[in-house]
């Protein structure tokens, strides 16, 4: 039998791997899983207690937010206060950014963004659901708090990202910029454990994950593409939880799209909280991630906390193809952006 890896097993044995580590992101991401736990365990219950449906309140971009994805915002927060290991954290789910004092004197050097839970219209239904995390070294003066700077840096500067998915059964899964691995979470020990190691995203797959109800609100280009989806008989699959829909395409091969609709005209999902941590994993697994517009997302410029982005990612061969159709189709000649 193979000797089971735990998580915070393999995070230590993978310090080993930046030589100036301090432990300090070692014990970032063992916090960060903490924190999955104590929400899955909330999540798995959510049925049998009076916190599902909607609480009385709207997030920072107006949309209705859950009773767990409230609680789930203030587990993770109150996991990485008391960890001491990082000095600030922005959430989906909240306005500003939260500054986060020293913990015993000891200065932080790492910033945590978050979305509690991804995917919230599913809550209700019991569908699955995802926690989205990445972490930046900070760029404000060590010796103060943190600062806007540290949370608007550009994708391509985060240290680590991953996401929890709670499905049928609980993964958690990250990078450090080395490879994307993954652990289920073994209930009856209550630790998550290495179960899928160097995950490879395939060069293409037999799925696309687009919310199709949006078809005539898209633009040419991006309607030709899904016409030639369908022409290839590649089958349709939209959970309308970013985090699944793209769990799914990194074993099994496709592409996700979420272009600019009129309703959203810089498209709907968030840079900083979903669209850079998951590209980050994508393109460490080998596949890739650009806007609707052509440019990688890692590099896109950050002006705000809760600013907007279209996306197309996944399997390298057909995010290419995908890019050779808004060439081809656009109105703006949009050729040699990358
Ligand atoms: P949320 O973070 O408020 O749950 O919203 C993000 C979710 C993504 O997980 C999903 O891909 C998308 O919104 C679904 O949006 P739509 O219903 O417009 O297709
Ligand atoms: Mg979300």
């Amino acid at each position: 039998m193979n000797r089971i890896v735990t998580l915070d097993e393999f995070i230590i044995r993978r310090q080993k791997d930046f030589p100036f580590a301090s432990g300090e992101l070692t014990g970032l991401l063992r916090d960060i899983g903490v924190a999955a736990k104590i929400v899955n365990r909330e999540v798995n219950k959510a049925g049998l207690l009076n916190i599902l449906g909607v609480a009385d309140s709207q997030n920072s971009t107006g949309d209705v937010v859950q009773k767990l994805d409230l609680y789930a915002n203030d587990k993770l927060i109150e996991c990485l206060k008391n960890s001491g290991e990082c000095c600030g954290v922005a959430s989906e789910e909240c306005e500003e950014l939260i500054a986060i004092p020293p913990v015993d004197d000891k200065p932080s050097k790492y910033v945590v963004v978050f979305d509690p839970l991804d995917g919230s219209s599913n809550i209700d239904v019991n569908v699955s659901v995802g926690t989205i995390f990445g972490i930046y070294r900070r760029v404000s003066d060590p010796a103060g708090p943190c600062a806007i700077e540290d949370f608007l840096q550009p994708g391509n500067q985060l240290v680590a990202a991953g996401y929890v998915l709670y499905g049928t059964s609980t993964l958690l899964v990250y990078t450090t910029g080395r490879g994307v691995n993954g652990f289920t979470l073994d209930p009856t020990i209550g630790e998550f454990c290495l179960s899928h190691q160097n995950i490879q995203i395939p060069a293409r797959g037999n799925y696309y994950s687009v919310n199709q109800g949006y078809y005539l609100k898209f633009d040419l280009e991006m309607r030709r593409y899904i016409d030639h989806c369908s022409d290839m008989n590649l089958m349709l699959r939209y959970i309308g939880s970013m985090v699944s829909d793209i769990h799914r395409i990194l074993f099994q091969g496709g592409i996700f799209l979420y272009p600019n609709t009129r309703k959203y005209p810089q498209g709907k999902l968030r840079l900083v909280y979903e669209c850079n941590p998951l590209s980050f994993i994508v393109e460490q697994a080998g596949g890739k991630a650009m806007t609707c517009q052509l440019e990688r997302v890692l590099d896109l410029e950050v002006n705000h906390l809760h600013q907007r982005a279209t996306i197309a990612m996944g399997s390298p061969d057909m995010v290419d193809e995908m890019k050779e159709f808004v060439q081809r189709y656009s109105a703006t000649p949009i050729f040699g952006k990358r």
